[in-house]
């Protein structure tokens, strides 16, 4: 039996992939063996990234642009497709938070975080799927929240841009089935990560709460979603469209329990 699993031969373009959750997947995807394409918009973290996939043993192409720039985004896809390979594999992994009380929060902020979390993922699936419904098919895979069905305070536009970013992988599964392009979601629940630094330094009362929310009683290592990541890439998921996968430890299967349990 062929090994469902594999990414040989398969090109993965992973944004944000510089850093954190994203360069998790991408190491995942690579391990899996996928030619690895990582984007950023930093040309600094870019430059230490590539280094770290390489001590790594990876052998990446990194392309620096702002993914909410439709033109940037075209160009940039079309420059890979041309020196590396057209791409099968897309994972929107590039996001922002701003935790601001929402009577607080300038409307320029909540649109800047709603264009990076839910507006990039648009122009990037829009701009990759063109080649992939030439080509026969492909997988698209947005990562998506707890914040997409779930509301905290402070992250009302991260909230927004998370839970838009749930239904339109939904509505892109709808539209391009028939396309044999899978787009799948996976929803990480709280991982130790630069995002999640702020909130997750010992006393700080959220830190507590999410070990005692979360029934797997800890945060999640960023290598805790390749699993997920690669079966969403790979052939294993031929028949799986629109569903978001959560990574969470348990966080959304429980109401929690009292504190002196
Ligand atoms: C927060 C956290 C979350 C997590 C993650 C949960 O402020 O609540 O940063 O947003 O990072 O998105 O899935």
């Amino acid at each position: 039996m062929t090994n469902l699993f594999d990414l040989t031969g398969k090109v993965a373009l992973v944004t944000g992939a510089t850093h954190g959750l994203g360069m998790a997947m991408a190491k995942a995807l690579a391990s899996a063996g996928a030619t690895l394409v990582v984007n950023g918009n930093t040309p600094a973290k870019m430059e230490k990234a590539l280094k770290e996939y390489k001590d790594s043993g990876f052998d990446v192409k990194g392309y620096l642009f702002d993914v909410t720039n439709e033109g940037l985004a075209k160009e940039n896809v079309a420059k890979i497709e041309k020196e590396v390979g057209p791409i099968h594999i897309l994972v929107n992994n590039a996001g922002m938070i701003k935790r601001v009380p929402a009577l607080e929060m300038e409307v320029d902020e909540f649109r800047k975080v709603v264009d990076v979390d839910l507006v990039s993922p648009f122009i990037m699936s829009k701009t990759v799927a063109k080649g992939m419904v030439e080509r026969g098919g492909g997988k698209i895979i947005n990562i998506c929240s707890m914040m997409s069905e779930l509301g905290r305070d402070t992250v009302s536009a991260y909230a927004a841009g998370k839970g838009g970013l749930k239904m339109l992988t939904r509505n892109l599964a709808t539209e391009w089935a028939k396309y044999n392009i899978q787009v799948n979601g996976i929803g990480p629940g709280y991982f130790a990560t630069d995002q999640t630094a702020p909130i997750r330094v010992d006393g700080h009362p959220f830190n507590e709460f999410i070990i005692g929310r979360t029934p797997a009683g800890r945060w999640g290592n960023p290598e805790d979603l390749g699993g997920a990541t690669i079966f969403l890439a790979s052939k294993a998921s031929d028949f799986v469209n629109g569903q978001i996968v959560y990574v969470d430890g348990g966080i959304l299967a429980t109401i929690g329990k009292p504190s002196n349990e």
